[in-house]
Parts: C-alpha cells; sequence; structure tokens
C-alpha cells in the first residue's frame, strides 16, 4: 500500500471511530442531548429560582441534580432571534430580517450552515426539533399543501414536529418533517397575512365567537374560538387542538427518545407553554390558583417530568444531558384577556430583576438555564455568565467536532461552567431587545435607544433611554441605579467594546 493510501485509509478509519465514540472521547462523554426550550419563562417563574406562589417540583428536580445557572441568558429578548442565536451561534442582530416573524416567512437560516443539529449530526448524533419553530419555513410564497421546503431538515434535523410560528399565530396546524400533518387534500390550506382570506369568522368582526378575547392584535381568523395574528382558510381536519398541544409535543418527543435511544441522538424540545394563547388541558386548567399563566407553568413542569421519567424508564438518564432553559424572559399581558395580571397574586415572573419579554433590562434575556448530566455536570448553582448563543461551540467540544472558522461566529466554548469544572463561563456577552447591551462581568452598558420606555399594552418597561445606561448587576440586579454619569469613561469604553463587536462580525476566536 502506497503512504498516501494508508494515510487516508487511517483518516476515515479514525473518523469513522470518531464517529462510533472512540478516540479523544469516550463513548460516555458523548451523551445523548436534550435543550428543552420553553417559551417566554421568567427568570422568576418557577421555583428552584424562587418563585413561591406556584410549585415546579420536576424541574426543581432537575435543579437539584443539575447545574443551576443563576446568570445564564437568552441571546433576545424575543423569540425568533434568540432561537436564531440558539441555533446557528451568530448574533442575531447580525443580520437582517431576523425579528419576529409572521406566520408565512421564509427560513432564515441558510441550510448547509453549521447550525447545532448539523454540528452534532456530523459527531454521529440522531437530531430531532419537535415544537415551535419560528424560524420561517420555505423560500417565500409557501404553498402548505405540498412538500414544505426548506425547513428544519435542510438545516441539520433528521426529524422535526414542529408549531410553524407561534401559537397565536396561523397557520394553527402542525407540520411533520415536510408536510402538514393531518392535511386533508380535499381541504387545502391558504395563509395569508395582509389581507383576509376564505370566509372564516375574524375575532375583529364576531367577537361573539370568541372563547378568548384578545387585549391587543390578535383579531383575525378564529382557530378554536380563538382569533389569532394572521388569516387561514382550510385545513380544518389537520389543525390543532389547543388543549392538547402541550401533550401532542410530549409525546412526540419521548417517541424521538424511545426510537433513538440506542445511538446518540440530540432533541431539541420547544414548547409551546407557556406562550399565549394560554389554553391548559383540563387536567391543570384552574390548578395553580394564578389563572391560565399558572397553569400553562405546571403544564410545562409536567412536560419536563415526562421527559425525565422516559429518560428513566429507558435507563439512559445518566447518559443524557438534559437541558432546560427558555427563550425570552416573562410577559403577563401579550395580548389576550386571559386573567393573567388580575391573577398574578403576588406571583414575580421576573423575580428580582426589571423589565420583561421586549425588554433591555435583565428580566427580558437573563432566563432560568439548568443542566443536568449525572455524574458528569456537578450539582449546585452557578453564577458563571453563560448564554444559550454559547451551546454550538460548547457542543462542538463535548462531541469532539471541531469548528471551521466561519462557523457559529459568536458562540463560545463554555463546557468547564456548564460541567462545574470551573466556575467562568464568558467574559462579555452582548443582549438584544431594542437596545443592544453589553455586559461584562459585573457591568452592564445599555445602548442609548430612542424607542419606548414602557411598552403600552404589555406594560413592560423596555429598558430604553435616549442616554446610556451602566448598571452594577453585582450590587444592583434590579438595575435601579444609572452610574453612567458616576462612571464616564467606563461608560465610552464599553460602548467603543460594543462597536467593535458590531464591526468584527464575530467574536469567536
Ligand atoms: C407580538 C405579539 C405577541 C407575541 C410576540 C411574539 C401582538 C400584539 N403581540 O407581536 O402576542 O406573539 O409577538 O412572541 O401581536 S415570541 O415569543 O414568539 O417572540
Ligand atoms: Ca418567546
Amino acid at each position: 500500500m502506497k503512504r498516501r493510501e494508508f494515510l487516508q485509509m487511517s483518516a476515515s478509519a479514525c473518523a469513522a471511530m470518531a464517529a462510533a465514540g472512540f478516540g479523544a472521547q469516550s463513548p460516555q462523554q458523548r451523551p445523548n442531548i436534550i435543550l428543552i426550550n420553553a417559551d417566554d419563562l421568567g427568570y422568576g417563574d418557577v421555583s428552584c429560582y424562587g418563585a413561591d406562589r406556584i410549585r415546579t417540583p420536576n424541574i426543581d428536580r432537575l435543579a437539584s441534580q443539575g447545574r443551576r445557572f443563576t446568570n445564564a441568558h437568552a441571546p433576545a429578548a424575543t423569540c425568533t432571534p434568540s432561537r436564531y442565536s440558539l441555533l446557528t451561534g451568530e448574533y442575531a442582530w447580525r443580520q437582517k430580517g431576523t425579528g419576529i416573524l409572521p406566520g408565512d416567512a421564509a427560513l432564515i437560516i441558510e441550510p448547509g450552515r453549521t447550525t447545532l443539529p448539523a454540528l452534532v449530526r456530523r459527531a454521529g448524533y440522531a437530531t430531532g426539533a419537535v415544537g415551535k419553530w419560528h424560524l420561517g419555513l420555505g423560500a417565500g410564497n409557501l404553498n402548505w399543501n405540498e412538500d414544505i421546503r426548506p425547513g428544519a431538515l435542510d438545516i441539520g434535523f433528521d426529524y422535526s414536529f414542529l408549531i410553524p410560528a407561534t401559537g397565536d399565530r396561523v397557520p394553527c396546524v402542525f407540520v411533520e418533517n415536510r408536510r402538514v400533518a393531518g392535511l386533508d387534500p380535499a381541504d387545502p390550506i391558504q395563509v395569508n397575512y395582509r389581507a383576509p382570506i376564505g370566509s372564516e369568522p375574524t375575532g375583529k368582526e364576531h367577537p361573539e365567537l370568541l372563547k378568548m378575547h384578545p387585549s391587543h392584535g390578535h383579531d383575525q381568523t378564529i382557530v378554536n374560538g380563538i382569533s389569532r395574528i394572521g388569516y387561514m382558510s382550510g385545513g380544518k381536519a389537520a389543525r390543532w387542538v389547543d388543549e392538547d398541544i402541550a401533550d401532542v409535543l410530549t409525546s412526540k418527543a419521548v417517541s424521538f427518545v424511545e426510537q433513538h435511544k440506542e445511538q446518540p441522538f440530540f432533541l431539541y424540545f420547544a414548547t409551546h407553554d407557556i406562550h399565549v394563547p394560554r389554553v391548559p388541558h383540563p387536567r391543570f386548567a384552574g390548578e395553580s390558583g394564578l389563572g391560565p399563566r399558572g397553569d400553562v407553568i405546571l403544564q410545562l413542569d409536567a412536560c419536563v417530568g415526562e421527559i425525565m421519567k422516559t429518560l428513566d424508564r429507558l435507563r439512559i438518564s445518566d447518559n443524557t444531558l438534559l437541558v432546560f432553559t427558555s427563550d425570552n424572559g416573562p410577559v403577563v399581558d401579550d395580548g389576550y384577556r386571559d386573567q393573567a395580571v388580575e391573577k398574578l397574586s403576588g406571583h414575580k415572573p421576573a423575580g428580582p430583576l426589571r423589565g420583561g419579554k421586549y425588554s433591555a433590562f435583565d428580566a427580558g434575556t437573563r432566563v432560568p438555564f439548568i443542566a443536568r448530566w449525572p455524574g458528569k455536570a456537578k450539582a449546585g448553582a452557578s453564577d458563571a455568565l453563560l448564554s444559550q448563543i454559547d451551546c454550538l461551540a460548547t457542543f462542538a467540544s463535548l462531541t469532539g467536532q471541531p469548528l471551521a472558522e466561519p462557523d457559529a461566529p459568536d458562540s463560545f466554548d463554555v463546557l468547564p461552567a456548564l460541567l462545574g469544572q470551573s466556575n467562568s463561563g464568558r467574559d462579555y456577552l452582548v443582549e438584544q431587545a431594542g437596545a443592544l447591551s453589553l455586559i461584562r462581568g459585573e457591568w452592564k452598558y445599555i445602548e442609548p435607544n430612542k424607542g419606548a420606555q414602557i411598552e403600552r399594552n404589555t406594560n413592560i418597561e423596555l429598558g430604553n433611554d435616549p442616554q446610556p445606561q451602566l448598571y452594577n448587576l453585582r450590587n444592583d440586579l434590579g438595575e435601579q441605579q444609572n452610574l453612567a454619569e458616576k462612571y464616564p469613561e467606563r461608560v465610552a469604553e464599553m460602548a467603543a467594546a460594543l462597536s467593535r463587536i458590531r464591526e468584527q462580525g464575530r467574536t469567536r476566536r
């Protein structure tokens, strides 16, 4: 055998061995990975993060068995940019068109790029996405009655079962792989975000047909007695039942785990809860005493419990890294009159933090983040700074996959912090709401922004100010004291650092 051939052969043998779990990473170090991404769940919404008006026993148990991070962030204060960043390792604000998407938007992640699922798939993982997508589907002008492409299957997932956008946006159907699930071809779906389509009633014209009324927006096509954002017609047999969404998604997540228990798998489980419309299954309705928002927190907790139970039943808990987090901070009234405000009863969805969903204040992005990997991730609390944007580089490190230079430009490997081998995560992090913020160590700088200071409908403090803001998060977690005037040099320095981060186009070294 010639030397070159021999080298080639050993290279491919090595690759095969690496894929099979030998070599640098032992099989035990290539755990299954489940990433549960809740929707709009606040830092203070679960009892292991201090909630005392509601109990979340399953999430609490996960926290007691794993690492509970107190300074972990979603990359943005709304869903689409947060999830874009999570899956690509790139700050969403670097790309146009990554704001909250309508339900008929085209896919915003370029097929072929190194995404979180594509990366772990290279390491031999089976990859699945179950739940809320909100990253667009198709290439524009999508026909929902034909094969849907590009979609999740084109950016690294082997299997997908998706809510295309959000529960409050049409189309109110699930998409399984390339097709709308349960669609009757004789009753085709049409979707429009500009003008009414078909003859179905809207919430605006027929409020008498509603079982849940909007408080703002959400007055277009009525599906299951709830008016949504956008217009749709047809697809009646395929429409979801709001009360059953959590159970349907959990059963799809559980089946994926069961089917792939023999090989390493990565499951991205993006729950609908606790986003609006909040319509709990009857077994949770009224159980929290805090109205539907509290009830769907209990429902979410039960879903997490089901996943944990499944891992125990299949005896794979010890070889599974289970991460639980949320895509952005909390909101109470997000557009439906669902008693969330009236029944809050002293519950503090943001805990000690200021602001909420949509906000540049910390409640916008600082979220629960728990990582359990029995025997590998040290149980306990950690205040290491980390972001969901780091999942990509961290899982690359975990699975022994190299990253090419253009990949995941803003993702840092924080594996030592995740496992509790170290308590330092990142040094700094950019956060996205209307304004960008830079967090560095104990300091947070919010750049000047002329936007509204309070969002009228949701009554959330957005953290916008035409003047720069500087907070010391160590002494003033609630961001009450703007120290910008007191420390102008620090402000100038952090503003310059943020400009450099913008201009350089990447931060991963
Ligand atoms: C807003 C919606 C809100 C929610 C949000 C997206 C109105 C008035 N408000 O525009 O209800 O759907 O978009 O939430 O329509 S997210 O969690 O997906 O980012
Ligand atoms: Ca969200």
